[in-house]
């Protein structure tokens, strides 16, 4: 079953390793990070910290990947071949920030064939949206625009973290997303100014992708697990909500500036406050999606598994020895 069943439940794991710990050690690392120094990955460490970053890496990391599928089914269909070049670069970025983040997590002793084999088999998650099929090309520029920006949000935060190695993954990454915004608000600005057939798919594509778009951040903080001693440690530099705020805050704006509609009636910022005020997302249809039942997890991991039975002999060829290490050069 995907996922492993440990969402919303407080996990006594993670007091057994925090309670092992030598609390002078622990007092030293917290000191060091409220310095705002870089943990660096032969530096000490708390299991509990080594834990929910190889958590949180990899999920990461595999969100990257499976999240390349979506669009990545657009590229034969993008309309023309400026957009087909931009989208195949996109797609191309996407597969290599996971490389980044599978080398940061690696910093921390998972191997990457593990990391691998827990997404394959289901153990371990990534994000809730790209369980969504992408219908139309509207879909995929969502994605490139919308989700790409609720992304930035996110990394733009953590890159500021406590980690170094998953720091400066966040910060290349954050610049080639950069780019990827700028192509998606292209992509959606054509469709929402274009022709009334081009801009009811764009319409059609935010009713279907706002939803699955507010879960992106996470649940909201009074429910969220891991939030609190991450924020501590400095892991995450800003909370679910915060980001999600954040996002609204930035967006909203943009969208309703080109005419199109937010399918939350109840979506209204806050004059007072500086607070947007929104539809408590469906937090039960979220939990449904990302431990295994989502319109799209069964095919999503059904084509990362075929990828790597599909490409086990180039990993054998690369590893298997030629008699005495000797190069052989190929026939041909
Ligand atoms: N989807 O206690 P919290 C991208 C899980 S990259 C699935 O709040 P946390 C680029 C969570 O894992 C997108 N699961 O968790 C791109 C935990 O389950 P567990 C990914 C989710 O870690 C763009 C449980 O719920 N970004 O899009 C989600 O403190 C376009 C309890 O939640 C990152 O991974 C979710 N949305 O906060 C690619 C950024 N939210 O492990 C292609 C790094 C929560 O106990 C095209 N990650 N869960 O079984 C983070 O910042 C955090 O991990 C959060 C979740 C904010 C995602």
């Amino acid at each position: 079953m995907y996922g492993g069943g440990q969402v919303f439940e407080p996990s006594s794991t993670n007091n057994e390793l925090l309670k092992d710990e030598d609390p002078k050690k622990l007092a030293e690392f917290e000191a060091r990070i409220a310095r705002g120094e870089k943990i660096e990955p032969k530096d000490w460490m708390p299991k509990l910290y080594r834990k929910q970053l190889i958590r949180m890496i990899e999920q990461h990391a595999h969100s990257e990947i499976i999240g390349s599928l979506p669009e990545g089914t657009w590229i034969t269909r993008a309309p023309g071949f400026k957009r087909k070049l931009a989208l195949m670069a996109k797609v191309q970025d996407e597969v290599g920030h996971a490389q980044l983040l599978y080398g940061a997590a690696e910093t921390l002793g998972k191997s990457r064939e593990q990391m691998i084999e827990d997404l394959i088999t289901g153990k371990s998650k990534y994000s809730n949206i790209f369980n969504y099929p992408t219908f139309t090309w509207a879909d995929s520029c969502f994605i490139s625009w919308l989700v790409d920006a609720g992304a930035i949000v996110n990394q733009l935060a953590n890159a500021r973290g406590s980690y170094g190695p998953y720091c400066r993954a966040l910060d290349r990454i954050c610049a080639e997303e950069s780019f990827h915004l700028k192509y998606g608000h292209h992509c959606v600005i054509h469709l929402a100014t274009g022709t009334p057939k081009q801009r009811q798919m764009m319409q059609e594509a935010v009713n279907r992708w706002w939803a699955p778009m507010m879960h992106f951040f996470g649940p909201s903080d009074k429910i969220s697990t891991h939030t609190e001693i991450l924020t501590k440690w400095k892991v995450k530099m800003a909370t679910n909500d915060e980001c999600r705020q954040q996002f609204l805050d930035m967006y909203v704006p943009k969208i309703w500036e080109l005419g199109l509609t937010i399918p939350d009636e109840n979506l209204k910022k806050n004059e007072e406050t500086g607070e947007w005020e929104f539809t408590e997302p469906d937090w039960e249809e979220f939990k449904r999606v990302i431990n295994g039942d989502g319109p799209c997890n069964k095919e999503r991991l059904a084509v990362r598994r075929t990828a790597e039975e599909r490409g086990a002999w180039v990993r054998r060829a690369l590893a298997a020895k030629t008699k005495g290490d000797k190069y052989v050069a190929p026939m041909a």
